[in-house]
Formats: C-alpha cells, sequence, structure tokens
C-alpha cells in the first residue's frame, strides 16, 4: 500500500467546507500519511459525463489519475462519484484492452501519461481494509451513544462485479465502521435505494429526484433515528438540503440530521462540532450534539 492522495472532487470544496477539514482532521489523527491532489479538476461525474461520452470521460479521468501516479501516491475519495468514476477508469486503464494506448494518445498531447500502477481507494472501504473496526475503536475518544442511519449510496458498491466489497444486497463494512464509534447502526426498510440525487437526475428531473428521497427519508424517520450518516457529498446534499426542499414543496417536514461519516468519526475522535463544519446554528444538529453532551 502506497501513502495516499486525497481527491477533493467538486462538490466538498465548493459547498461542503467543513467536511473537507473533518476529513483531513480525522486522516491526521488516525497517523495516515497524506497530501492533496494538486491541479485536480472534476473526477468527471460518473452518471453524467461517462453516460455522454465514455473517452473524453476516460481521458479527463486518467489525467486526474497521472497526477497522483507522478507523486506514487493512492488516491483516495470521499465521495461515491468520485470513487466510482476514479476507480472504474484506473481499472478499465489497467485490464481493457488497447484503451491504456488510446488514451495515452489523447494525455501526450498535453504532455502526460497514464502507467496504471496506483490504486483508488474509498475512505469507508479503505478504513474498512487497512484498518478495521478493531482499530477504529482503539482511537475513539467519546462514544457516541446515537442511533443512526447509514445510507451508503449506490456508487460505493455498484456494480458489484467491479466493486468486491462482499454481500451487496446487505453489506455491512459501512455499519461496522459506525459502531466503532459507539453508535448503533440501525437497519431500516429500503435502505440500498438510491438517495434520488445521482445520475443528472436531480439536475433534470427535481421534483422526481425529491420524490425519492422523501420516501427514504419517511422510511428511516419511521426508525426513530438520531441522525443519517453518508460517505457521499452528492446524497449529503440530497438528504439534507432536499429536506428544505421537500418542505417548501411537498410540505413535509423532516429534522433528521445528516452527517458524512468523516463528521461522525471525527466527533468520535474528540474534535468540536465546529471544526468538523456541523452546523450547529440548526435546531436539529444543536439537539444531536446536546445528545451526545457536545453542547455547552
Ligand atoms: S467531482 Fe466534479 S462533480 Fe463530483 S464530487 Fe464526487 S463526483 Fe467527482
Ligand atoms: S445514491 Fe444513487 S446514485 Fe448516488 S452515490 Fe451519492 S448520489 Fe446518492
Ligand atoms: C453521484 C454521481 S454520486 S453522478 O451524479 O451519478 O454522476
Amino acid at each position: 500500500m502506497k501513502a495516499l492522495t486525497l481527491f477533493m472532487g467538486c462538490l466538498v470544496p465548493n459547498r461542503y467546507p467543513g467536511i473537507e477539514l473533518a476529513t483531513k482532521l480525522c486522516l491526521a489523527k488516525l497517523d495516515i500519511d497524506f497530501n492533496e491532489l494538486a491541479g485536480a479538476s472534476c473526477c468527471p461525474a460518473p452518471g453524467v459525463f461517462r453516460s455522454f461520452d465514455r473517452t473524453s470521460w476516460l481521458t479527463v479521468a486518467s489525467r486526474n489519475i497521472v497526477l497522483a501516479e507522478q507523486m506514487e501516491r493512492d488516491i483516495l475519495t470521499i465521495c461515491n462519484g468520485c470513487f466510482s468514476t476514479l476507480a472504474d477508469a484506473n481499472r478499465i486503464i489497467k485490464e481493457e484492452n488497447g484503451t491504456k494506448e488510446d488514451i495515452n494518445e489523447h494525455l501526450r498531447k498535453i504532455g502526460k501519461e497514464i502507467n496504471g500502477n496506483i490504486d483508488v481507494r474509498h475512505i469507508i472501504e479503505f478504513l474498512y481494509e487497512e484498518y478495521g473496526p478493531e482499530k477504529i475503536r482503539s482511537y475513539v475518544e467519546r462514544q457516541l451513544k446515537i442511533r443512526v442511519a447509514v445510507h451508503y449510496g449506490c456508487h460505493l458498491i455498484k456494480p458489484t462485479k467491479d466493486r468486491g466489497l462482499g454481500n451487496f444486497e446487505r453489506p455491512r463494512f459501512f455499519d461496522e465502521l459506525v459502531n466503532a464509534l459507539g453508535a448503533t447502526s440501525v437497519e431500516y426498510p429500503d435502505k440500498m435505494a438510491c438517495c434520488g440525487a445521482g445520475g443528472g437526475v436531480r439536475s433534470a428531473m427535481k421534483d422526481k429526484s425529491l420524490k425519492m428521497t422523501e420516501a427514504k427519508l419517511a422510511r428511516i424517520k419511521e426508525m426513530e433515528i438520531d441522525c443519517i450518516v453518508n460517505s457521499c457529498p452528492f446524497c449529503h446534499m440530497q438528504l439534507d438540503a432536499g429536506q428544505a426542499e421537500i418542505k417548501e414543496k411537498m410540505e413535509i417536514e423532516y429534522d433528521i440530521p445528516v452527517l458524512h461519516y468523516t463528521q461522525l468519526l471525527g466527533l468520535a475522535l474528540g474534535f468540536p462540532p465546529e471544526m468538523l463544519g456541523i452546523d450547529t446554528s440548526l435546531k436539529k444538529n444543536r439537539e444531536l450534539m446536546e445528545q451526545l453532551d457536545l453542547q455547552e
């Protein structure tokens, strides 16, 4: 295993800088060697670019991968979409006959060449595979006594044949990482359903996408959980900002706190919510922090 370079993607730096900080604080605290992938562009988003033009998608993704190859570091992503694009592109470059040569013809125009000699990781599968729940548990300074609805999102685990992360109808690895923090991951119906945002659905068909989100939130609410935890800033946006949109358009109110796993992990590692981008001016988040005894 190589040292890591952190690929931030578009959403986190632009909309959720708190998740960016939470990620960096957690990685440092877990003694993980990482730097930032300077000069990276959009991954580009799998559900959009890949569907329109595979060669352009592969070329742009390969350019990002080359930047990591030049530092001899593996890429670490904190977004399911970025993981999907970069891990799939990397695998295609390594395995598909002739594709590396084709893509390198394009890359040579900007003086770059892809070799296919690094790996692409997602923080959830990375922590599970390389650390494991027991080791994570040993770093925990604060037991988070809350009930959590884990949302895997689609691209972390699908397509199943390419991900190789175990039982895909009922995966457990993310839940185990949540339980390692003292929290309880609660099963709920349609847990593996899409958040509603991916594949350009949020942009193209907002009402339909919010309907899917609302259905998921309704299932979650029935389980009397304290928060939703995700591994993808797209899902994060849909499940969190989506609640406000659902309230406005459908007049249904959900006040469920939504955290990226790095924010939950950061709380367990002892960081205050303000350093993790958890907006405690919102009543729902304030109540969650009170429950965790984190409110002064
Ligand atoms: S980059 Fe551009 S739009 Fe995004 S966050 Fe994740 S997927 Fe990749
Ligand atoms: S789920 Fe379905 S396509 Fe996806 S990964 Fe993140 S956004 Fe939510
Ligand atoms: C969702 C990414 S994580 S995309 O919208 O499907 O490209």
